[in-house]
Formats: structure tokens, sequence, C-alpha cells
């Protein structure tokens, strides 16, 4: 069991860092963006997986201290490559705590600014079902978010039990379809099935549509043929520290 100390310990000892996945354009294989996320290098266990320990920042409320160094360390990490000649739209998790929080768009507004960053280089992930936990107020907090010019995601679609009318009356800019779907894909007409009526549903509300957990070329060949913007997985690169991440842009033109 992962303890509330051991969280505490953790952010004071800077024990989190970020890893940085790929997001490719599937028509060219430009890569314009990545997806920030969060791990845990811990003294005993090693790297903790995040799906292991964010509830537990949510339950301690920890996920304000911690979210807001998220926050802070993707917009940093985003403005020193920009600074670099390397510009990336970056895409950062928000928990649902952080969502409903009123006093985050004033932070996110200064952070930007304290960095330099374009806030549309921001891009806010925010799941199904953390969306719908508090639609209306949701709705609100996403409204201020376009206000400040970020970027807005809807993740892990398809995987609640959300109306779906109600979803996309959300400011959304891209609409991340879940890997579940995309894992079955070459083999299941059901899942072939609904990653086509998705796509096609995000593309004519006039979304981004991004494919996750592509782990296969004949997974891309299928959603080639689709009309889908942008895809990220294994195939493409795993999430990745920054040099590496460095290191994979140079060797990737
Ligand atoms: O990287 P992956 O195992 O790495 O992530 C597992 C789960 O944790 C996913 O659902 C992912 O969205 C979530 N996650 C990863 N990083 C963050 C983060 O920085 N904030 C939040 N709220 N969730 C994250
Ligand atoms: O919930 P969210 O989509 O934010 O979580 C992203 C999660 O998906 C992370 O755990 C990340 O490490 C994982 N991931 C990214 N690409 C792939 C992939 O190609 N295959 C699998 N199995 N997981 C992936
Ligand atoms: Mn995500
Ligand atoms: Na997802």
């Amino acid at each position: 069991v992962i303890l509330e100390t051991d969280l505490r310990r953790a952010l004071e000892k800077r024990e989190f860092f970020l890893v940085y996945q790929p997001q490719q354009r599937l028509e060219n294989h430009r890569i314009e963006g990545v997806e920030a996320l969060l791990r845990w290098n811990h003294a005993e266990r090693g790297i903790v997986s995040p799906a292991d320990f964010i509830p537990v920042l949510e339950e301690t409320g920890l996920i304000h201290e911690a979210g807001d160094w998220i926050l802070e360390e993707a917009i940093r990490q985003a403005a020193e490559w920009s600074r670099q000649g390397l510009e990336l739209r970056m895409s950062v998790n928000l928990a649902a705590a952080q969502v409903e929080n009123p006093h985050l768009i004033t932070r996110l507004c200064g952070l930007v600014k304290d960095y330099q960053l374009p806030p549309a280089q921001l891009e806010l992930e925010i799941t199904e079902s953390t969306a719908m936990r508090v639609p209306e107020q949701t709705l609100l907090n996403l409204r201020k978010f376009k206000q400040c010019g970020f970027q807005i995601a809807i993740d892990d679609f398809g995987t609640g039990y959300s109306s779906m009318s109600y979803l996309l009356q959300f400011p959304l800019d891209t609409l991340k379809i879940d890997r579940a779907f995309v894992k079955e894909i070459t083999h299941g007409k059901r899942n072939r099935a609904i990653v086509t009526a998705l796509s096609t549903l995000s593309f004519h509300l006039g979304l981004t549509t991004i494919a996750e957990g592509i782990e296969l070329e004949s997974q891309r060949d299928y959603l080639d043929a689709l009309n889908i913007d942008m895809i990220q997985g294994f195939m493409i690169a795993r999430p990745l520290v920054p040099e590496q991440l460095l290191a994979f842009m140079r060797a990737y033109d």
C-alpha cells in the first residue's frame, strides 16, 4: 500500500519526474506534441505507476500540491524546448480535484506568463469520467481555460457512461480515443466500428482526433483510412525523459 507519508516525502524529496510521449500527425509523420506523464522514483520500489498513486494523491488532497508541480514542470519544459527551437504542444493530465479547483485558472495563467509559453501550446487533458463528475462546474471552468487560450482534450473517450450530447457541450479542441478500442482494431469488428464511429463524430465536430495506444504498424495502417489526425503509442515512442526525447527528435528528421 502507498501511504500519505510516502507521498509527502516524495514531494519534499522531489522523487516525482515527468516523461513525455510523442504525438505524431498521421498524414506527414511530424511530431507535433507530447503528453506529460507522471512517474515516481521510489527509494525501494523503483518506478511506480501513477495509476497506483494518483488515487491516493486525490484521497489525501495532496493532488493540489503534486498537480501544481506537474503543471509548472511541464510548462517550464515546453518553454525551454521552445527556446531551443523545438516547439511542441504540451498536454498535461488534470485530476478531478484540479479541474474543480476555482483557483487553478489564475495559477495557470500566471505560469504561462512567467515562463513565456504561448497558452495555445498547453493542452489540458480531462478524462470523460472527471468531466462528468460535476458537469456544470466543469463547463464553467473549461470555459475559463478557453478564455485564457489553453487547448482542451477529452481523454479516454468512449470508456465512461456519459451522455454524449452533454459531453460534447464542453469547449473541446481534441478528442482522444482510448487505447482499449485501438488495441483490438485489427481483429475485432466491434472495436473497428467504435473507432470508426468516434473518429467520424470527432471529425464532423471539427475536433482534432488522437488515437492512443498504437503499438503495431497494422493498427496504424487501419487508422490511416479513417479521419484520425494524430497517433500516440509505443510504435512511435514510449514516454521518454527529456534527454531521450531530444535524442529521439534529433534522430527523427
Ligand atoms: O503513464 P501511464 O501508466 O503511465 O499512466 C497511468 C494513468 O495515470 C493514466 O490514466 C494517466 O492518464 C494517468 N496520469 C499520468 N500522468 C498523470 C498526471 O500527471 N496527472 C494525472 N492526473 N494523471 C496522470
Ligand atoms: O489515461 P491516459 O490516456 O492519460 O494514459 C496514458 C497511458 O497509456 C500511460 O499509462 C501510458 O504509459 C500508456 N501508453 C501509451 N502508449 C501506449 C501503448 O502503445 N500501449 C500501451 N499498452 N500503453 C500505452
Ligand atoms: Mn492522457
Ligand atoms: Na487515454
